[in-house]
């Protein structure tokens, strides 16, 4: 299996909750390594140009301003199958339908907000990590033993 870089972002809801760690430790048990972390508040402008692919659907408007509601944990996760097993983790952007185990199931509280955000291809992955994080702000290390 291929070793895949993604990125993830844990939206200002899971911040404002307080599981920031709860969602990271979902990463790490699985093997999705943080390779890449910041804490960041996102301008509407730098929010507007990441969901740029969603600009004409109607809620457009309400996901760029929870966005920008607080700040944002933008990471760059890495493993094998990376990219699909993020959105295995995170579960169905709609909580209501999202299977059991996954963050958005254990605490999202709508489709609006959604706790977390996951590249879904990738092409789109590499071009969101490049988004945000320059290659000298991504590291590497070896976990030690099983994992
Ligand atoms: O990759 P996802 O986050 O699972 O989903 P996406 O890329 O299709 O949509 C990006 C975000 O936009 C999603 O996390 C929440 C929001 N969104 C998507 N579809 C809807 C939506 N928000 C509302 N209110 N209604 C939708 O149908």
């Amino acid at each position: 299996m291929a070793i895949e870089r993604t990125l993830s972002i844990i939206k200002p809801d899971g911040l404002e909750k307080g599981i920031i760690g709860k969602i990271i430790s979902k990463f790490e048990e699985k093997g999705l390594k943080p390779v890449a972390i910041r804490l960041q508040h996102l301008s509407q402008a730098q929010a507007e140009g990441f969901y740029a692919v969603h600009k004409a659907r109607p809620f457009f408007k309400d996901l760029v301003s929870f966005m920008i509601s607080g700040p944002v944990v933008l990471m760059v996760l890495e493993g094998e199958n990376a990219v699909a097993a993020n959105r295995e983790i995170m579960g169905a952007t709609n909580p209501a339908n999202a299977a059991a185990g996954t963050i958005r199931k254990e605490f999202a509280t709508s489709i609006d907000k959604n706790t977390v955000h996951g590249s879904d291809s990738l092409e789109n992955a590499k071009n969101e990590v490049a988004y945000f994080f320059r290659e000298t702000e991504i590291h590497s290390y070896e976990y030690q033993g099983k994992k």
